[in-house]
């Protein structure tokens, strides 16, 4: 592993926020980083750790670890939060930015008008760790698709990282807005328009939904009545596992470049499902230590994803590569007994041009049991983390394009977006690129016709308002109908 190669985190919006406080408490317990920045007497008699440490955190003259990460929200209530809370000791104040007034849920906001002035701001944090860094290999960046400034600011940001640093791997956690769990009437507007700034700045982008996460935190985890903080804490053992062996050494480590190698097969497929096992709370798991096979067969389960399909979905879906992360206590030899029995029992379904199917890694560090005593997850000595591209996540947006139709056919709150200097337009070729990315996922299927996914993604590049049969006047008609829907 080269633990030299530095990744910067960005967090944006509440969502963002709150999920970057998670995990980084989670990565403090993990590399022995008190909430202080500082060693744990433990950490600091381990000479091995300081090379592990320095991928996230930039160690200070003063021996202090540094999160390198960037926290922005345009309103200042969660900032403030982690400023007067536990780990205020952690940050140092220029990475922790925050405005005086949110985007008000609406994507200009965050894009034109508010996130804009903020910018600067924001990349110059990143500049500053970038060039404290001996080699960037990337960033990820953290935020809801919903609220405003996580859609809004979230492509500003994207796009500016694009721009400034073309050849680092731009990669995003973000929360779908799930249909039962949802804050606000416009997330499908917010959603689908940051979908399309994103999708040729991204390389790689995990959505998971809360919907799917609180299912996991009261049905698996026993949790009552799950909260954000419940939620987030779901979301950082995931992303913890994900990001595990760009920190920690392994037997089989397979660094986040590689899987993406083998997970994303065209530039714009790059939305891979995330799965997790065990989710197993304290009664559950006290006596149990669950067998390779067992975690490796929960990845299947609807009940494990982070992401909610219908069973139809799954059904219509086939997988076009599925990469499995094991921690902990795992050997090569039970895992392939694991994935052969997986594939004799399960009837799992790959396209018919992507063959092989499987890549496994294995990092030796096991998940932390318990991140704090209220924490309803424990970690077990083990656990797997699937990320699978499958062409069931094509609903995705099949969803979203739908609910931003019925909005959308009656020109429903667009005005908001106008007087924060948007216009229809904007709408239309947003929504045109997502019915091409939806058209990407329908070409890999089996039935396809032969122009391949590629092909669109290459003229998209040269603008989504091409794509269509249709001039954008069409659809500023009032009898709009939303071009090539066809269901996948
Ligand atoms: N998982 C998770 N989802 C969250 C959290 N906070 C908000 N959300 C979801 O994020 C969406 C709303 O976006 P926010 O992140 O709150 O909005 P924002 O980015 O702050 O944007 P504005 O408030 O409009 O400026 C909704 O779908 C919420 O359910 C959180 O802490 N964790
Ligand atoms: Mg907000």
């Amino acid at each position: 592993m080269d633990c030299k190669r530095q990744v910067i985190t960005v967090h944006v919006g509440q969502a963002g926020v709150q999920m970057g406080n998670a995990v980084w408490n989670l990565y403090g317990m993990e590399h022995g980083i008190g909430r202080d920045g500082c060693l744990t007497p433990e950490s600091a008699a381990d000479a091995a750790c300081p090379a592990e440490h320095s991928t996230f955190y930039k160690e200070t003259m003063a021996g202090k670890y540094i999160p390198r990460t960037v926290m922005v929200d345009l309103e200042p209530t969660v900032v403030d939060q982690i400023r007067s809370g536990p780990d205020r000791g952690l940050y140092h104040p220029d990475q922790l930015i925050s405005g005086k007034e949110d985007a008000a849920n609406n994507f200009a906001r965050g894009y034109h008008t508010e996130g804009r002035e903020y910018l600067s701001h924001v990349m110059e944090g990143i500049r500053l760790f970038a060039e404290s860094s001996e080699g960037v290999q990337g960033f990820i960046v953290f935020h809801s698709m919903g609220g405003g400034t996580g859609s809004g600011m979230t492509s500003l940001v994207s796009e500016t990282l694009r721009q400034d640093y073309p050849k680092k791997s731009n990669l995003e956690v973000l929360v779908y807005p799930a249909p039962k769990v949802s804050t606000a009437v416009v997330e499908p507007y917010n959603a689908l328009l940051v979908s399309h700034k994103t999708l040729d700045t991204t390389d790689c982008a995990f959505m998971v939904d809360n919907e799917a996460i609180y299912d996991i935190s009261a049905g698996k985890l026993d949790v009552e009545r799950p909260m954000y903080h419940n939620l987030n804490r779901i979301i950082s053992q995931v992303v913890s596992s994900i990001t595990a062996s760009l920190r920690f050494p392994g037997t089989l480590n397979v660094d986040i470049n590689e899987f993406q190698t083998n997970l994303v097969p065209f530039p714009r497929v790059h939305f891979p499902l995330l799965a997790y096992a065990p989710f197993a709370s304290a009664q559950r798991s006290a006596h149990q230590r669950p067998p390779i096979v067992d975690l490796t067969a929960a990845c299947f389960e609807p009940g494990n994803q982070l992401f909610k399909l219908n069973d139809e979905e799954y059904a219509n879906g086939k997988y076009i590569a599925c990469c499995m992360l094991y921690r902990g206590d795992v050997v090569a030899k039970d895992i392939n007994h694991a994935i052969q029995q997986i594939r004799a029992t399960k009837g799992l379904e790959f396209v018919e041009w992507c063959p092989t199917g499987f890549k496994v890694g294995i990092n030796c560090r096991p998940p932390v049991s318990k991140l704090s005593p209220d924490d309803e997850l424990v970690g077990g000595g083990r656990a797997v983390c699937m990320m699978s591209n499958t062409t069931a996540i094509a609903s995705a947006w099949t969803r979203l394009c739908e609910k931003f139709d019925l909005m959308f056919r009656k020109r429903a709150f667009i005005h908001w977006y106008e007087s924060e200097g948007m216009e229809k337009e904007d709408f239309v070729v947003a929504r045109e690129n997502i019915e091409v990315l939806r058209h990407d996922y329908k070409e890999l299927m089996p039935c396809a016709s032969t122009k391949t996914s590629a092909m669109s993604a290459d003229k998209a590049t040269t603008g989504p308002t091409e794509l269509s049969g249709r001039g954008q006047s069409d659809f500023l008609q009032g009898d709009f109908e939303p071009p090539m829907i066809t269901e996948i």
